[in-house]
């Protein structure tokens, strides 16, 4: 059997070390009866085709970022909510990895639109780079942000009065280069990685929100496995579980030293303080409020994650 896998990043990128070590493991699973295509972004779409490319069977799996599912699935807004999780990223994999709210609950409005998540997991903390310094929320006035599609994401930088506007990454280098807008938030890894650093003058040390994403797989082509090939499946999703931590651990740790050494168009790194990040989170939280109105359920999934992340904070 043949299976196509696409991810929303590019080679020796973390969603592609994913999607090739998983296709591996599913490859000696099955003594390589089954053989999966990883393809890169770019190969057949933007992300937003590639949700679809999904639900429809065009692909039986996909990395998607819940920032390109914001109006399909209205409770993915939850991973728009800043200073939501915890500082620590292994703390809130594991939430990820354990949580009800998110993989019942929100998972369930996921299936109902055609995409099975099969795990939710972070690629690390997401900064801000910009054209001019980002340290306190008026620098965010009528600064023009590159986001992802969903419409939490927009509000909450319309919170600090910024001008976002959404994107495709594939279109955001350029986007810098010419100052159609001003700055964008990523993970180190892939800052450095998609070279936005060369276009930027300021990255902040933010850690205002992290990079969540999901392995996706079409529902109709999973229900329909056999029980045994059902099982190489999970077993390899849930060996991924430690080794997508891990991938995206080593390549953020490496990524600000990088940044650094690229003296040629150099980046001046500045990290708030915790008194800079709590001017911000007092405007990030009210934002909260709007997630709940997205639908009958949101509430009620933000109530049991925030139950579930003060939980493992108490350990
Ligand atoms: O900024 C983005 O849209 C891209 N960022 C990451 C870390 N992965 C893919 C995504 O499309």
């Amino acid at each position: 059997q043949e299976w196509r896998f696409v991810t929303e990043e590019t080679e020796g990128q973390v969603q592609n070390v994913y999607a090739e070590e998983f296709a591996e493991l599913v490859s000696e699973k099955s003594g390589g009866q089954i053989s999966i295509d990883v393809y890169g972004f770019g190969e057949l779409g933007s992300e937003v085709d590639q949700v679809e490319q999904l639900s429809t069977g065009v692909v039986e799996f996909a990395i998607i970022s819940p920032g390109f599912t914001g109006t399909l699935v209205p409770e993915g807004n939850i991973f728009a909510l800043q200073f939501l999780f915890d500082d620590d990223q292994e703390l809130n994999q594991q939430v990820l990895n354990e949580s009800e709210a998110i993989n019942e609950h929100l998972a369930g409005k996921y299936v109902e639109q055609g995409i099975m998540p099969l795990a939710f997991w972070t690629e690390g903390a997401m900064q801000w780079t910009g054209s001019s310094a980002l340290q306190s929320p008026d620098d965010f006035d009528g600064f023009q942000m590159r986001t992802q599609e969903s419409p939490l994401i927009l509000e909450s930088y319309e919170a600090y009065d910024a001008n976002p506007t959404a994107m495709s990454w594939g279109e955001l280098y350029t986007g810098l280069q010419q100052g159609a807008v001003e700055g964008q938030e990523n993970p180190l890894f892939f800052i450095e990685d998609a070279n936005f650093h060369e276009v930027q003058d300021h990255l902040t040390i933010s850690n205002h929100n992290m990079y969540v994403t999901m392995t996706t797989v079409n529902p109709d082509f999973y229900e329909g496995l056999d029980d045994a090939t059902k099982t190489i499946v999970d077993e390899s999703i849930e060996e991924m579980k430690s080794r997508s931590f891990e991938i995206q651990a080593e390549q953020n740790d490496a990524a600000l030293g990088l940044i650094e050494e690229a003296t040629d168009t150099p980046t001046e790194v500045y990290e708030l303080s915790e008194e800079e990040r709590d001017a911000f989170r007092e405007l990030a939280v009210p934002v909260r409020d709007s997630y709940r109105d997205e639908s009958e359920d949101a509430g009620m999934i933000l109530d049991m994650l925030q139950d579930e992340i003060e939980a493992a904070q108490g350990n």
